[in-house]
């Protein structure tokens, strides 16, 4: 223990704490145990925050969450074996949405984990590790703990960004070491993810394609929102006229209220665009793989991404821009000559009617006396409360409860809305809302379906013991998807049943936070309201009729079982 180690001696926790303070991380988010309880105590003891979760997935989709938001990998500190493994699911996930991160896992004695002679937590983490994450090393001696974590550092947030496996063996940890020579072996990381320009060759390439354009479109996808790259996507937008959509997590790069937004007429923007600029958006299932019916077999596509694996991926790329999005944006915005981008002036007015006419169809919906109330009715009420704290980041998950909420919450600011994201996992809400209230200080609400809440529901005795300003609205409709389906083998529920009757309002108080249960969206926005006001743990149980919602939402398409039957 550190308390115990003589001024001249330091050891692999200290060492460990050190080397990622140097590198400029604040938080670490985890589960304690053998044998990395004194890694955490250690961080606090040197004025770093350590966020104790009860269960390491929630902890890694925490840290998932500090990276997108801070551009700095987020930090997650798991135990041996079974603690490692829970925590893997939101490694895996981070790097498949391009979010730094780091998962720092203990790991038990390597010579008998090795020779498999049933060690305490046995397990080859390193080797489990390595296909889920960006990159996976593990450290042998305590004087490598500096350029171990200067590796993981650079390797997550450089060119794509991912999670990256650190594996500390517990011998390591405890290891003593002279002070002097600890000191001199921290790295601090210079320069992490460099800038990186396009050649003039492939921006005029970029350029003469959309000034062929009649019906340009820009996607701005994640990737934009991560990079911070709001200012230069809004004069490329602004200057060239051209119409743009927001992806769901860059929804807020730029206002989703701005008029050149068509995220209300998405279906008809992207099945007429004839050039396409992708702004760190991939072309996978989320965009219909870049192929008909979803997109013209004529379109052109532009795409900008720091990954030049992902070029080509789908579809072909007629002007590849590989680079960061910053750069190659604003280089773009300086390259474009505004005068010779010539939209076709009938098609923005097609664009501008569809929305009309969606936003009245949503409209009517919200406002529609539906008793009990649906999924647009809550959400309305919602959208109403959040109205008034312009500055509340979103967090979502489910599937109707998405889909909708996607639709009928707008949000005007960037990384203001992190969700299930590219694999459409669930069990991301509480995590992803502590790792956002923690690094930014600013309310959470997260709008959970009932069954996605379910994933992580634990962690509201997380969110209470931090007394974090998260509240949780719970979009409660009895059922993944729907609660009404009838059983096959009574008195069993059916598969997609849950409680319908269940007070999670309940759960909160149990943990000294406060709870409401609405059953009208006047109630809901009351409370919704009232909570958001308050700055403190809170949770909404929202009771939907369970008739409400759609299998699968909208992406039935995909479920074998519906896809046959239509
Ligand atoms: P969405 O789901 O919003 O469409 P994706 O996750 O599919 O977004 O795509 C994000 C893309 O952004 C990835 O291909 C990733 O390589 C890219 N990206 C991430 N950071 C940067 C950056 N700083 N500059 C350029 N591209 C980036
Ligand atoms: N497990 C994980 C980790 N991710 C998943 N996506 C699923 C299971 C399957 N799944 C979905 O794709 S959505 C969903 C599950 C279980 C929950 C939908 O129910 P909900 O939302 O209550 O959260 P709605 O509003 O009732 O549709
Ligand atoms: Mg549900």
């Amino acid at each position: 223990m550190t308390s115990e180690t003589p001024a001249r001696r330091s050891d692999g926790f200290d060492l460990l704490v050190d080397a990622l303070r140097v590198n400029g991380t604040e938080n670490i988010y985890g589960v304690v145990g053998i044998p990395i309880t004194d890694v955490a105590r250690v961080a606090q003891a040197k004025g770093l925050r350590y966020i104790g979760f009860r269960h390491e997935q929630s902890a890694g989709h925490a840290a998932a969450a500090a990276g997108f938001l801070t551009q700095r990998p987020g930090i997650c500190l798991t135990v041996s074996a079974p603690g490692f493994l829970n925590g893997l699911v939101a490694l895996a996930n981070a790097t498949t949405n391009c979010f730094p991160m780091i998962q720092i896992s203990g790991s038990s004695d390597r010579a008998t984990v090795d020779l498999q002679q049933g060690e305490y937590e046995e397990l080859d983490q390193l080797a489990i590790a390595r296909p889920l994450a960006k990159a996976a090393f593990r450290v042998e001696r305590p004087e490598d703990i500096g350029i171990g974590v200067a590796r993981a550092i650079r390797a997550a947030v450089s060119g794509r960004p991912g999670g990256v496996y650190l594996d500390i063996p517990g011998a390591v940890l405890g290891a003593s070491l002279d002070a002097e020579q600890a000191r001199r072996s921290l790295v601090e990381v210079v320069d992490p993810a460099p800038r990186q320009l396009v050649s003039q060759g492939a921006l005029r390439r970029a350029v003469s394609l959309l000034e062929e354009a009649r019906r340009p479109l820009i996607v701005i996808g994640k990737g934009a929102a991560y990079a911070r790259a709001e200012d230069d996507v809004r004069r490329l937008v602004e200057q060239t006229g051209i119409p743009f959509l927001p992806m769901s997590m860059a929804k807020g790069v730029l206002p989703d209220g701005h008029p050149q937004s068509v995220a209300a007429a998405r279906s008809l923007a992207l099945g007429e665009a004839d050039v396409v600029v992708l702004l760190g958006a991939r072309l996978n299932w989320l965009l219909g793989h870049g192929r008909a019916p979803r997109w013209s077999p004529d379109a052109r596509f532009i795409q900008v991404d720091v990954e030049p694996n992902e070029l080509d991926s789908n579809r072909p790329i007629a002007a590849p821009l590989v680079g960061d999005l910053v750069s190659v944006t604003s280089q773009l915005v300086s390259a474009v000559r505004p005068g010779r981008i010539r939209i076709d002036g009938d098609w923005l007015q097609r664009l501008e009617a569809k929305k009309a006419e969606n936003v009245q169809k949503m409209s009517d919906r919200i406002t529609a006396p539906v008793r009990p109330m649906n999924f647009s009715g809550a959400l309305g009420a919602v959208r109403d409360a959040l109205s008034d704290h312009p500055g509340t980041i979103l967090v979502n998950e489910g599937a109707n409860s998405l889909d909708f909420a996607r639709d009928i919450l707008p949000i005007s600011r960037p990384r203001h809305r992190l969700d299930s994201g590219t694999w459409g996992v669930m069990g991301v809400g509480m995590g992803y809302a502590i790792g956002a209230a923690v690094e930014t200080g600013q309310s959470v609400l997260a709008v959970e379906g009932d069954s996605a809440f379910g994933f992580s529901g634990m962690e509201l005795e997380t969110i209470c013991r931090y007394q974090l300003p998260v509240v949780t609205a719970i979009l409660n409709n009895g059922g993944i998807y729907k609660g009404d389906e009838p059983s096959q083998r009574p008195p069993d529920p059916a598969p997609t049943t849950l409680a319908w009757s269940a007070r999670y309002d309940r759960l909160i108080e149990a943990y000294g936070g406060v709870g409401y249960h609405v059953e009208t969206p006047f109630a809901a926005a009351e409370a919704v309201s009232a909570a958001l006001s308050a700055g403190r743990p809170a949770v909404v149980n929202c009771v939907i009729d369970p008739v409400a919602g759609t299998e699968s939402g909208h992406i039935e398409n995909l479920n074998p079982t519906r896809a046959s039957a239509t």
